[in-house]
């Protein structure tokens, strides 16, 4: 970004924090920000029509929704963890930058190279910046952190696998160290240590948590937390792949054949038990560095939003962890909380895209964001979850491909003669596509010309590896 521009902003920075003195609905310091995400965390623990409302223990997350606003209808711009965190962190869309998969040359997107992330602007904007954890996945800002512990996979335990059919990541059991030894805990100690420092300056403090990612290694006591005859298992279709384009096909090569697995050596409870145990273990980590905010001076000058990188599969569409353009992997979690702005209790219906942090945090603190980025800002919503929205998401993945939904819809391209079309509301598991259903005809139309043409999207940047 260029010298003029940010000198721009700073200078705005001072007027806004001068013109706030004395205002009732803007804090009169600068506002800090606490940014905590979650890798791979589902919304199975949303108070929405799934199975898992209400059994899922995360009465920490629970809590941070319950104080301030629940985006219920978040989405990712791309399932999978390096394109969707490139995305937000950047304010660029995957079909502008190219980067749509994991383990891509990210150096090699032009529009990346003259991209400024938020944290860059908080850091050029005088806060104090530090980063624990998982935050970017090969991008995160150009000007570096004050104080940053990137992240590293805890050691995998002794006599690996622990499951019959473990292999690589796709392994689950209790882990053989001491929860404090655990790396995820450690970036929640280092958030909780800056909470309890006297700030000179504003802070933008990160905090990423790695799992529920695989693998899942957590102590016992979060396996016992769900007892294996008490676990709801997703409702599978078995024909569901039947009607789905032989791209849409492809996405899930990968998988299948381990959601075989589970399901011959009956072991689908022992995942889902694995990935609550693991959800569950996440959960206590960020309460920590909630309940040290709470003790903190900071509480009420501190915003704090909250959200998953994407969304996550258990077997659904016979499909496994994320890198479809469904509802199990596109749908995610995002959660705000503002002083002097959200009520507690809010939750908003209206869609919403994780591309919408960069915008709604440079306005919050009022920082002018730079005119390239995308998303909108959330404060209309945060200040009224019922405000008048356009409700639609877009995600994209892999060669172009591109998903679209709203309210009533989900649309996906892959080819122009590749498409999949679902009534979302009738059909919530997407189960039948209905794409040649002449009822929809006209509706999908409209969705045709909504998403961004293939040829307008950016072409994907080369893989640094081979396959996905
Ligand atoms: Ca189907």
């Amino acid at each position: 970004m260029t010298k003029p521009l940010f000198r721009r902003c700073a200078l705005l920075l001072l007027l806004m924090q001068g013109a706030a003195v004395g205002q009732a609905t803007q804090p009169s310091k600068p506002m800090n920000v606490l940014f905590l995400a979650i890798d791979d965390l589902n919304t199975w623990l949303l108070d929405d029509s799934n199975p898992y409302a209400g059994t899922v223990i995360a009465p920490n997350i629970r809590k941070l929704a319950d104080s301030g606003v629940i985006f219920n209808r978040t989405y990712t711009a791309s399932p999978a963890c390096s394109p969707s965190r490139t995305a937000f962190l950047s304010g660029i869309s995957p079909w502008k930058t190219g980067v749509y998969e994991n383990g891509m040359d990210i150096e090699a997107s032009e529009p990346l190279t003259r991209a400024t992330s938020f944290p860059d602007w908080f850091k050029q904007a005088g806060y104090y910046t530090a980063s624990y954890g998982k935050i970017g996945h090969g991008w995160d800002n150009r000007s570096g952190w004050d104080d940053r512990i990137g992240h590293s996979r805890d050691p995998v335990p002794p006599n690996v696998p622990l499951t019959p059919i473990g292999k690589g990541e796709q392994d689950w059991g209790p882990i053989h160290l001491a929860e404090e030894e655990m790396n995820d805990t450690t970036y929640a100690d280092a958030a909780i240590k800056q909470l309890q420092k006297k700030h000179d300056k504003p802070f933008f403090l990160a905090c990423g948590l790695f799992h529920p990612h695989m693998p899942w290694y957590v102590p016992q006591k979060y396996f016992d937390k769900y007892p294996l005859d008490e676990i709801v298992l997703p409702e599978l279709k078995e024909d569901d792949l039947d009607d789905v384009p032989p791209l849409g096909r492809a996405l899930t090569d990968g998988k299948i054949k381990f959601v075989k697995e589970v399901l011959k050596h009956d072991l689908h409870k022992e995942a889902v038990q694995a990935y609550l145990a693991t959800t569950t273990y996440a959960d206590t980590q960020m309460g920590r560095v909630l309940d040290a905010l709470e003790n903190s001076p900071y509480r009420d000058n501190t915003l704090v939003v909250l959200i998953s990188d994407h969304g996550f599969h258990l077997a659904e569409k016979s499909h496994w962890q994320k890198m479809t353009l469904w509802e199990e992997a596109t749908h995610c979690l995002m959660m705000f909380r503002v002083p002097g702005m959200t009520k507690a209790g809010g939750q908003s219906e209206r869609f919403v895209s994780l591309q919408d942090i960069y915008p709604t945090l440079m306005e919050l603190c009022g920082i002018e964001p730079p005119d390239y980025i995308d998303g909108r800002s959330l404060t209309p919503l945060l200040e009224n979850p019922n405000a008048a929205w356009e409700s639609t998401a877009i995600s994209a993945f892999s060669n172009r491909y591109v998903s679209i939904r709203t309210e009533g819809y989900r649309y996906i391209r892959y080819r122009d003669d590749q498409e999949e079309f679902y009534h979302s509301t009738q059909d919530p598991h997407e189960w039948t596509n209905q794409i040649d259903n002449p009822r929809y005809a006209s509706v999908i139309d409209v969705f045709r010309t909504k998403v961004p043409a293939q040829s307008d999207m950016y072409p994907p940047v080369p893989s640094k590896k081979k396959g996905r």
